[in-house]
């Protein structure tokens, strides 16, 4: 039989689709893209796997009982119904809570990066459906970077000033000598880009910056947070104390002379007050390095040693966003731009600071003169939103008060959660508790693709295409390339696009000519083209080929806009002519703003906040090891769990958890084994893998195993597969951000002796024939 082969993209690539008889047999990268991502390898596998989700499905509870809050979600079979049947029921119950509770009482947040591709985007589609319907709470910021995306703009400005036009990873490889990396520079971040990226451009730059001679400094409890081919000086502080590492770097530079006084006075304001926290002048306790080597282990003379070569060399600080995804995370990236500020490099090529290098693959890479095409989501009349990471909160507190960035808001009263494009039981902590949480509302809706954790959780299940099975266009903010995802082979089973899910409901809720305006998928992508290809030449861009040639070629190019973009270069080169978006058009080392807020976990400037678990506390008398939960090497958080390269890192079919020698061998545990790791929030199995890669007393479990708890109906129970969110804790950063604190927990870990459960994650759960 002919075999074809279609160009697409995901989040972690662009490449080729191997079709033969209606079914993918093989994935081949990108031919331009010179260091395609591993995960491709996930793809193929998964098209047809067992945990598809095959037809609309409804929980018996749920059909039998009528709406309601049910503590039985996740644990009751499920009556698969035919599409009809599922709009009707649907259709019924978005007609009753809007019209007896209004369009508050409807979360639509629905979090979540679904896949790439500008139209059938899951989020735009459920935000529009739902706008034509009066509106939804909606969510703010993320949770990969809501802690920074809240603070930055008190301490720089606008996300254009310190995320979008982050200093371009060519100026790095020609101009930086050393790179301070808090929280590294992990490959297999760089390699994922939302929407979608057709090349991988960060190991060659690496590399190139190495050649030349620039210096690479870690720190992370994790070497392998960067490449070994930079050949990194590697310290390992104690994990959560960058914070009082930062401070003690900051302390030798003013110590010894080395700030940059005329920055400060020119392009900063606060600073004295800084500085006198930094000396002490008011808790008597001066941030040496000596006290930070108290908290952090690092030695002394290693801090002051750093501190000089930062003064002396063109010196570009990094944080990562995991370090901005823990309790007080508003600190770290402050404390870089104020590290940054007194080096007196911010605005140079090469030197000052990034927030997110390693993080994800668009940092670095300058943004196109007009953005890719999206679809309008319309007005949303609910005027009501949460930070995203409150979502527990808002459903175990409705009409309690809360703070958020200055502002008092009080949790709206949610009667039915609509979730389309994400998995809460991957991003979200305290697995327990969310259950509690999703017991509360009266109905629960879900699109996926696969029978996930919040599938299973929910009411209504609505089986969503997957992007090889529909047409759409790829494209991001930071990458040069339009592609057309031309569809490849039929959808499994039953499934059908969000779009045309929509459709139908919005056909029986009488807002049909609204939602669709008229328009198939293809009459869209049409749309969408033709705007972003107008919009592109009144921006001053090129006049790109009509649809039809676009779609025929696979692809088109845009031109790079700024390759050689320096972050703030305006700012320093004219302060006046250019001001930052800040209340004092300055960079705010201390912030009046933040001060009059008067929030104890987040002052005026940065500070040291010991956390509450950390391997400082009392805790550790209970659990004496303190887990890193970050972002997994093997897959796109949950996304293609089922896939090969995810399946080839399970260890006896759990998570890998890594653990050090000294830790390992007192516990009697060898590379292997299964282990239990515990707290008091929960527990759950995972594989372990003995190594000298993570520091003494820590241990490193990656979020994305699909949660796979012992007893289904136990919202306590063990996960038996390894989703460390089950020991995370529920709690924001802090009053300002609100945000995801889910890498850091402190846990204990022993060596599983009992007989070991079945995976059933992946198993369709079980059905009720009516
Ligand atoms: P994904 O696994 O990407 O995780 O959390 P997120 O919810 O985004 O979920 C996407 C879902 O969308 C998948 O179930 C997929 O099948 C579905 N999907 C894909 N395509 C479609 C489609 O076309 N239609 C529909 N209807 N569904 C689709 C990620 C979040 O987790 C993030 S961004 C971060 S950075 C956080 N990181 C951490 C962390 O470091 N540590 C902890 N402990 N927890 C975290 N959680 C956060």
């Amino acid at each position: 039989m002919a075999r074809e082969r279609r160009l697409h993209t995901s989040h972690w690539g662009a490449f080729e689709a191997e079709v033969e008889d209606g079914v993918v047999v093989a994935v081949h990268p990108f031919q331009h893209d010179r260091d395609p991502s591993p995960l491709l390898a996930n793809i193929s596998g998964s098209l047809r796997h067992r945990a598809r989700i095959a037809q609309p499905m409804v929980r018996a509870g749920w059909l039998d009982r009528g709406p309601g809050p049910d503590g039985r979600r996740g644990a009751e079979p499920f009556v698969p119904v035919s599409w009809a049947t599922a709009t009707d029921l649907l259709a019924r119950e978005l007609r009753r809570v809007y019209a007896d509770h209004g369009a508050r009482a409807v979360y639509g947040g629905s979090y979540g990066w679904a896949s790439a591709g500008r139209f059938h985007h899951a989020q735009s589609q459920l935000h529009r459906f739902l706008n034509c319907l009066g509106g939804f709470v909606r969510g703010q910021h993320t949770y990969s970077n809501g802690a920074l995306t809240v603070i930055m703009p008190h301490v720089v400005g606008s996300m254009r000033d310190f995320l979008d036009r982050a200093t371009a990873w060519p100026v790095i490889e020609r101009h930086t000598e050393l790179f301070v990396c808090f929280g590294g520079i992990p490959l297999k971040n760089t390699m994922v880009s939302p929407g979608g990226a057709t090349r991988h451009p960060a190991r060659d730059h690496l590399r190139a910056a190495r050649a030349r001679g620039a210096e690479f400094v870690l720190v992370s409890p994790l070497r392998d947070d960067m490449p070994d081919f930079v050949g990194a000086e590697w310290l390992a502080p104690v994990p959560g104390t960058d914070l009082a590492l930062m401070l003690a770097l900051a302390y030798t530079l003013v110590d010894e002379g080395l700030a940059d006084r005329e920055f400060l006075d020119r392009y900063c304001v606060g600073f004295e007050r800084f500085e006198g926290y930094l000396r002490g002048a008011r808790d008597g306790c001066a941030k040496t390095p000596e006290w930070a080597q108290q908290l952090s282990e690092i030695p002394a003379a290693t801090t002051q040693a750093l501190a000089r070569r930062m003064a002396a060399k063109r010196t570009l600080i990094n944080v990562s966003w995991s370090l901005q995804r823990i309790e007080h995370g508003e600190q770290a990236p402050w404390m870089a731009v104020t590290l940054a500020a007194m080096l007196g490099q911010i605005g140079l090529p090469g030197g000052g600071f990034g927030q997110g290098y390693g993080s994800l693959g668009y940092v670095g890479r300058a943004p196109l003169r007009v953005g890719p095409p999206a679809l309008p989501q319309g007005e949303n009349g609910a005027h009501a939103f949460i930070p995203y990471a409150r979502v527990a909160d808002m459903l175990l507190h409705p009409g309690e008060p809360f703070d958020f960035d200055g502002r008092r808001l009080t949790y709206p009263d949610i009667r039915l959660v609509y979730w389309s494009g994400g998995n809460p039981f991957h991003h979200h902590q305290d697995l327990g508790r969310l259950r509690r949480a999703l017991a509360r509302p009266d109905t629960i809706v879900v699109h996926d693709p696969f029978w996930t954790p919040m599938a299973r959780h929910a009411d209504v299940v609505l089986p969503a295409t997957m992007t090889l099975e529909r047409n759409d266009i790829g494209g991001s903010p930071n990458d040069t390339c339009l592609i057309a995802m031309r569809q490849a082979v039929e959808p499994h089973g039953q499934a059908r696009n969000d779009f045309d899910i929509f459709g139908d409901l919005a056909a029986a809720l009488g807002v049909e000519p609204r939602f669709t305006e008229g328009r198939d998928e293809m009459a869209w992508l049409r749309r969408l083209y033709g705007g972003w290809r107008e919009r592109l030449v009144e921006g001053g861009g090129p006049a790109l080929p009509p649809f039809e040639e676009f779609w025929a070629a696979g692809l088109v190019e845009v031109p790079d806009v700024d390759a050689d973009l320096v972050l703030l270069e305006d700012f320093r080169a004219d302060p006046a002519r250019a001001p930052l978006q800040t209340p004092s058009g300055r960079i705010e080392i201390f912030s009046d703003t933040i001060d009059r807020f008067g929030y104890k976990d987040c002052p005026g400037h940065p500070a040291w906040l010991p956390p509450t678990e950390w391997l400082g506390s009392p805790l550790t008398a209970r659990y004496p090891l303190h887990l890193v939960a970050n972002n997994p090497t093997t897959r796109l958080h949950s996304q293609l769990d089922v896939g090969a390269l995810s399946q080839s890192a399970k260890i006896q079919g759990r998570e890998p958890m890594r653990i050090h020698p000294t830790d390992a061998a007192p516990r009697g545990i060898r590379s292997g084994d299964v282990v239990r790791v515990f707290n008091d929030r929960g527990s759950c199995l995972a594989g372990a893998v003995v190594t000298d890669a993570i520091r003494p007393r820590t241990v490193q479990l990656a979020t994305g195993a699909w949660y796979d708890p012992l007893d289904p109906a136990d919202p306590d129970a063990m996960c038996v597969h390894g989703n460390p969110n089950v020991l995370t804790f529920d709690r924001g950063t802090s009053s300002l951000a609100q945000a995801c604190s889910g890498q850091h927990a402190l846990v204990e870990v022993e060596r599983w002796t009992g007989p070991l459960p079945p995976i059933r994650a992946y198993d369709p759960p079980p059905v009720s024939p009516r």
